[in-house]
């Protein structure tokens, strides 16, 4: 193999990716069977929620070689993407739809890869392909999981994306840190204002606000609205409170441009103009491009809903009025409805 290992760190530094690790398919092995275990516990409690696509590819998830079957080695990269302070779309939304902007460059690296020698092939993912990125990022030496079970880099904290490059090329091992651990902090257990984490190191999708706000396409339980606050899409306040990242989301730099808050949606979306989102062209005119896809103009709209709720803000009830009267779609119409129940609640307990 010709591949000369400091033009592939520098390749991947001019990517703009923050870090990368490198482990070999043995490692990778071994914790994934351990994983595989932990993962079919957490089916079988019914903490996956509708997120049948996770069994559906647990095969390839938990079997590199499905995908790649001379596999040898495993290149994890990391990108950071929370440097900004508190706003109601989640750190990782903000920007533009990461999935499309790291594949794009993981695809580059691969072809720079195969340009180097001929007889290197690859496998790519991220978050969407049949890779379990986090347990890869740890073994490769990129952080240890909390007990938010967010993957931690004990020197930055936990606002990064993990992109994954499998090879049939032995690359060079990264250096193992030690790694700590979160000791006896439960913070995060502590301020989950839904309860999602159960235990540490297991989160009940079911109750998580992430799930609620983003994957789940049902209606959001009543009993779990009021709990959901402010967070119009996604949710980090348990990363927020965590000591590894309190007073360091500012300190790193966001290194690929389309990731920034400014080229994408921002910190803070209003929710009257949501609210005011008509159809699924005026929905993709605003958000094309951007993670807010995913919860489509219905899921947008019952968030808000939830969210405007939850604001007690009377000047927004004629807002709620319109999306009860322009909807047909019974779901929206229920939370639109309890959204004005609960303003007007609140107006009269005060
Ligand atoms: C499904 C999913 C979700 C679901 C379920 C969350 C979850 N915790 O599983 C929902 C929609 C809720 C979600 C939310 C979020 N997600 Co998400 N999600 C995924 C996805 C697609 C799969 C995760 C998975 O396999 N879950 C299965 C369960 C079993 O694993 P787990 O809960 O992570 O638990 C691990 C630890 O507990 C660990 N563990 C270690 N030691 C031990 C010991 C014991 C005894 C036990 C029990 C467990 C344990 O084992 C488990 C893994 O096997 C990955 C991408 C991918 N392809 O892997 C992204 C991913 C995990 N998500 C990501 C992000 C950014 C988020 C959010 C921060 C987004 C947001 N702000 O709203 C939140 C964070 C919520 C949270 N606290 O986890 C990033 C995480 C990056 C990081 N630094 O950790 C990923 C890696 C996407 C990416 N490629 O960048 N997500
Ligand atoms: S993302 Fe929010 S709701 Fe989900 S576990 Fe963390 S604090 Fe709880
Ligand atoms: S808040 Fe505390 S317990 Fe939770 S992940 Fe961070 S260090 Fe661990």
């Amino acid at each position: 193999m010709t591949l000369n290992p400091a033009k592939l760190t520098g390749f991947i530094k001019d990517q703009g990716w923050s870090d990368f690790g490198i482990a070999p398919i043995s490692d990778v092995e071994s914790a994934l069977k351990k994983h595989e275990g932990i993962f079919e516990k957490w089916v079988e409690l019914g903490f996956q929620a509708e997120m049948a696509y996770l069994e559906a590819m647990k095969d390839d998830r938990y079997h590199p070689e499905n995908k790649l079957p001379d596999v040898r080695s495993v290149l994890v990269l990391q990108a950071w993407y929370g440097s900004g302070g508190k706003g109601n779309i989640a750190r990782y939304a903000r920007g533009l739809d990461y999935h499309k902007i790291l594949k794009k460059r993981l695809s580059v690296l691969s072809e720079w890869l195969k340009a180097q020698d001929s007889s290197i092939s690859t496998y790519i993912s991220v978050d969407s392909g049949p890779t379990v990125d986090r347990v890869l990022a740890e073994v490769a030496g990129l952080g240890f999981f909390g007990k938010n079970t967010n993957l931690i880099d004990p020197s930055k904290g936990s606002y990064f994306f993990i992109a994954t490059l499998m090879t049939n090329v032995m690359l060079p091992a990264t250096e193992k840190r030690r790694m700590p651990s979160c000791g006896d902090c439960k913070k995060c257990i502590t301020a989950c204002p839904t309860g999602a984490i159960v235990g540490p190191r297991v989160i009940d999708a079911r109750r998580c606000i992430a799930y609620l706000t983003i994957e789940s396409k049902e209606g959001i339980p009543e009993e779990l609205r009021p709990m959901i606050g402010d967070r119009l899409f996604g949710c980090d306040i348990c990363q927020e409170v965590c000591p590894f990242n309190e007073g360091r989301a500012g300190m790193q730099a966001i290194r690929i441009e389309e990731l920034k808050a400014e080229n994408g949606v921002g910190d803070n979306l209003d929710l009257a103009e949501i609210l005011a989102i008509e159809s699924d062209e005026e929905f993709l005119e605003c958000f094309a491009g951007t993670s807010l896809i995913r919860a489509k103009r219905r899921g947008l709209l019952r968030n808000a809903c939830v969210v405007t709720g939850n604001s007690g803000d009377r000047e927004l009830i004629s807002s709620l009025e319109a999306v009860l009267e322009r909807e047909s779609d019974d779901m929206l119409k229920e939370h639109a409805k309890w959204a004005i129940k609960a303003i007007e609640n609140r107006a009269t307990s005060v």
